[in-house]
């Protein structure tokens, strides 16, 4: 079949935040013949993966709301995870994405056909189907670490990661540990700490710097306010965006501005740990020896009052290995557990996989980044044609809301199919010469950054070059502004062969 580019098929995977407003935003721009595939039965990913005590979202309310659906409803400025998923299903409904989604369709392949320069896509259930524009909105940080702790295997108590919470286990009266101190642990532990009869024992590997921002609870009054007068809510966003857009960039560039706004910011984390922690050996412990910023700052006003209560214990001793009752440190004490909350964090470069992912020539996704996790401007893999990955390597963009960032590459994606519809290029393909232009740029802004002044974070890949987004705000936006489509394969003689993508990845 071929290919009609004025109604082209469109395949998205996954019915998150990200798959949601593409839905959205590709009907607006005349393309209706969408079909979105979840793994799940229902849509939300992140929030709806992630159910442990405590969860919330660490941007503000109403900067994390899609820009054409603002909620004049959100309880307060750090809702709860529950609140948030109600707030994507209601868009989700609202703008009937459910008519175009199937629930419960794992994908599990999709390939490349140089012929008819469509894709094909395969679920578990055994679906074949085929589109002529492929999207990956599976998020960035979906898939669990699950360390290679020596005997893990073991511990014949309870054991889960954060992302895979079992609800129905109750923490009360129980021996808890839990291994990771970072945002989601931060959230978690205080619940935890206040869950009667339990006994907490927190693993810190590496200390966090936490900056604690005051929550504000919004009244019926001010709903009101917000519904009658949607400049309010619009404001609020506003300044809530420029305030963190401003944080990104002290975190990354290297003006005297950023520099004297990087040391304003260390000294409210600085003095956060210090007024909060009265224990001096206790406060030694949480106190980090890498500068701020350097890993994802932590935004959380509860995790200092709870550690010092009389309940919890905060261990800094490495993991040795694992037993049957428990976990033994490097000092050989053997802590004994009911249950162990793996707070571990999440691979940030699984993107898609695992999945058979096969462009030209039968190229895998797995052996063009065999060697580096790469794509050009986050979203665009060269031999792999008509195909976006939303949320791509550099997407991550510091503390900044991600619905921002994914909503500006989806407009910028919709460009590219504008123009691929025009017939101004054959394939939404960018050239690997493009692809190393742009990853040349990332190096050498990462340079500037403060992630590479000496710790480890999941900002870095193993070769200390970044996945997040290396600069402010306003270069991104300058980025997705217009397609530069001399960076696009104008005819398909000049595709990316696999052994051009294969020797760059080599
Ligand atoms: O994971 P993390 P997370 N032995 O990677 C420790 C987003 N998020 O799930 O620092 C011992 O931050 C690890 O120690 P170290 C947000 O983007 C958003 O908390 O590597 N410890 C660290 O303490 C965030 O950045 C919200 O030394 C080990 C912890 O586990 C991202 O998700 C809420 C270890 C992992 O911290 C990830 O956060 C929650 C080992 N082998 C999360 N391996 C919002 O509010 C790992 N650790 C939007």
């Amino acid at each position: 079949m071929r290919t009609d580019r004025q109604n082209p098929s469109v395949i998205i995977i996954g019915a998150g935040m990200t798959g949601i407003q593409l839905v959205i935003k590709l009907r607006e721009a005349g393309i209706t013949d969408i079909t979105v595939l979840e793994k799940k039965e229902s849509m939300g990913g992140t929030w709806r993966e992630n159910t442990y005590p405590g969860v919330a979202c660490d941007v503000p309310s109403h900067a994390y709301t899609y820009s054409f659906e603002l909620n004049p409803e959100w309880s307060n400025y750090f809702p709860g995870g529950d609140e948030i998923y109600q707030y994507f299903e209601k868009v989700f409904y609202k703008y009937g994405v459910n008519y175009c989604t199937r629930f419960n369709e794992k994908v599990t392949s999709c390939v490349f056909d140089e012929q008819t320069q469509r894709w094909t896509v395969t679920t578990e259930k055994g679906e074949v189907l085929q589109a002529d524009l492929l999207f990956s909105a599976t998020g960035i940080l979906h898939e669990p670490v699950i360390p290679d702790f020596p005997g893990l295997d073991r511990f014949a108590g309870k054991m889960f990661h954060t992302a895979r919470w079992d609800n129905d286990y109750d923490m009360g009266g129980k021996k808890v540990s839990v291994i990771g101190v970072g945002s989601s642990a931060v959230q978690l532990i205080p619940e935890i700490i206040d869950t009667p009869g339990t006994k907490v024992t927190v693993f810190q590997r590496t200390p966090q710097w936490i900056v604690s921002l005051k929550d504000r609870v919004f009244t019926e009054k001010d709903k009101e306010r917000f519904r009658r007068q949607p400049w309010r809510m619009k404001w609020i966003r506003e300044l809530s965006l420029f305030s963190y857009r401003q944080n990104t960039a002290a975190l990354t560039g290297d003006s005297l501005f950023n520099k004297i706004m990087h040391r304003i910011m260390a000294r409210i984390a600085r003095k956060n740990l210090e007024s909060s922690v009265r224990d001096p050996l206790l406060r030694a412990k949480l106190t980090p020896d890498y500068k701020f910023g350097c890993k994802r700052v932590v935004i959380n006003s509860t995790f200092y009052e709870a550690i010092q209560k009389p309940n919890a214990q905060l261990v800094t001793e490495g993991i040795d290995h694992f037993t049957e009752q428990g976990i033994v440190t490097s000092d050989g004490v053997h802590h004994q557990f009911d249950v162990i909350v793996l707070a571990t964090g999440f691979n940030p470069a699984a993107f898609m996989r695992p999945m058979t992912f096969l462009g030209r020539e039968g190229l895998s996704i797995n052996e063009a980044w065999e060697r580096k996790i790469q794509a050009y401007r986050s979203i665009c893999l060269p031999g792999f044609p008509n195909f976006f990955l939303m949320l791509g390597p550099n997407s991550p963009i510091g503390n900044y809301s991600v619905i921002e960032m994914s909503e500006l590459q989806s407009d910028y994606a919709i460009k590219l199919v504008k123009h691929w519809q025009k017939g101004q290029i054959n394939t939404i393909e960018a050239s690997l010469e493009a692809m190393q232009r742009w990853c040349a740029m990332l190096k050498h802004n990462m340079k500037k950054t403060v992630w590479t002044s000496g710790c480890q974070s999941w900002y870095l890949d193993a070769d200390g070059d970044a996945l997040a987004w290396p600069d402010n705000w306003n270069n991104w936006v300058e980025a997705m502004r217009e397609p530069n489509l001399n960076d696009f394969l104008a005819e398909s003689s000049e595709a990316v062969i696999r052994e051009e993508v294969l020797s760059d990845a080599a």
